[in-house]
């Protein structure tokens, strides 16, 4: 099970995914994506849902229209772990 990071390991994580905040209030991390319709934005969920199936590591977002709020945390490890990390930057790939 993946280990809860420590804050000073979560803000250096952090430095090397780009558009990465830390959620006020929660151990966890956020970004919101906007993309140029909805098209786009559900097809960026629907390659992220993959790569979330395969992690067996699952965001929590929200879609409206072009724009999708993300918000990784690891709910076992009561955290996030370097699971949050590696989806986060899997993201900002298919994002990219
Ligand atoms: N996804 N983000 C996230 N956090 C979890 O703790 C988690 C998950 N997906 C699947 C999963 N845990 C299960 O493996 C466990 O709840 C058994």
């Amino acid at each position: 099970m993946a280990e809860r990071l420590s804050a000073e390991a979560r803000k250096q994580a952090l430095g090397g995914i780009p558009d990465w905040g830390e959620i006020s209030g929660r151990d966890a991390i956020g970004k919101t994506f906007v993309f140029k319709d909805f098209n786009e934005a559900f097809g960026f969920m629907t390659r992220a849902a993959l790569v979330a199936e395969k992690l067996d590591h699952h965001p929590e977002w929200r879609n409206v229209y072009k724009t999708v709020e993300v918000v990784l945390s690891t709910h076992d490890a009561g955290g996030v772990t370097a699971l949050d990390i590696e989806l986060a930057r899997a993201m900002n790939a298919i994002a990219a």
